[in-house]
């Protein structure tokens, strides 16, 4: 396998983000937020991708932060906002406004930014033995990577409190059980139920999914009156879409339908 900290490829549509640095569980260096951040720009300017596939090799998800870069002596001063601000952030917000559906498998444990990169992802399928820890707690630091932010709208804040203050290790099953993540797989399946789920979003109305992203995480901060409205527009916009009318056409013809994505 490659030794590059980050793998990436294209192909049918589905582009694969796998983070590879196995012997430290995939935690997360400068060099690798910008093999991401140029990724998710490349992935961003293809049309011909239609969905995201993350994942990490060996036997860890992502743990977070290298913490070998963060070695510090008694005197040294320290700006981890500077970090957040330039490469965190940006890689976040990146990742949430792609227009196509992002899938995490988390082939192991998630913790720390990497527990809360795999949250902002759009379907999250967990291997059973893979497990969630929002670990900043337990070196002295706060959320970061959104988990403020999806954990209480996931779990409620009783449950985001418990996770965030003890810094506990969350199982698969209890995740999904608490509606953290869509699914927790037996480890062995997890890459085959992964890709075909991939498989599937890319075959499907790439312009009605990117609207129902959109739809659902304007509904975290919209009344009822805004949404409303914007449920109008989105469904205006997909009215002209050549999707629309296969979607239709094929329905009325009793045939599988067959969508291009515009
Ligand atoms: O700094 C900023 O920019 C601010 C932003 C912060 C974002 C954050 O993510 S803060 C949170 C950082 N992450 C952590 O605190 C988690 C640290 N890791 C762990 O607690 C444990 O490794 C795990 C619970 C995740 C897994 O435990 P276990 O027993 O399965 O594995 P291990 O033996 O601890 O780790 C295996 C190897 O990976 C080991 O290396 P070695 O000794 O075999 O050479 C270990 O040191 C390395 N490793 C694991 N996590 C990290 C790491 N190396 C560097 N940084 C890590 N985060």
């Amino acid at each position: 396998m490659s030794d590059q900290p980050v793998l990436f490829e294209t192909s049918d549509g589905v582009a694969r983000l796998t983070l590879n640095r196995p012997d430290k569980l995939n935690s997360f260096t400068s060099p690798m937020r910008a093999l991401l951040r140029d990724a998710i720009e490349a992935i961003r300017n293809d049309r011909s991708t239609r969905v995201l596939l993350v994942t990490g090799s060996g036997r860890g998800f992502c743990a977070g932060q290298d913490l070998s870069e963060r070695k510090m002596s008694a005197d040294t001063e320290i700006d981890l906002g500077k970090t957040i601000q330039e490469e965190y952030n940006p890689l976040l917000r990146s990742i949430r406004a792609l227009e196509i559906p992002v899938v995490c498998a988390v082939n192991g444990v998630a913790a720390g930014a990497g527990a809360n990169i795999a949250l902002a992802c759009d379907i999250v399928l967990a291997a059973r033995s893979a497990s969630f820890i929002q670990a900043f707690s337990r070196i002295g630091l706060t959320l970061d990577c959104g988990g403020s932010y999806w954990l209480p709208r996931l779990t409620g804040t009783a449950r985001a409190m418990g996770l965030a203050l003890l810094g506990d290790k969350l199982s698969a099953e209890q995740a999904e059980q608490w509606g953290l993540i869509w699914k927790c797989v037996d480890d062995d399946k997890l890459m085959a139920e992964a890709n075909q789920l991939a498989a599937d979003l890319a075959r499907a109305p790439t312009r009605a999914l990117a609207a129902i992203k959109r739809a659902i995480h304007a509904a975290e901060n919209n009344t009822l009156d805004a949404q409303l409205d914007l449920e109008r527009d989105l469904q205006r916009s997909l009215g002209p879409t050549k999707d629309y009318r296969e979607g239709v056409a094929a329905f009325l013809e009793k045939r599988k339908p067959q969508f291009s994505g515009r």
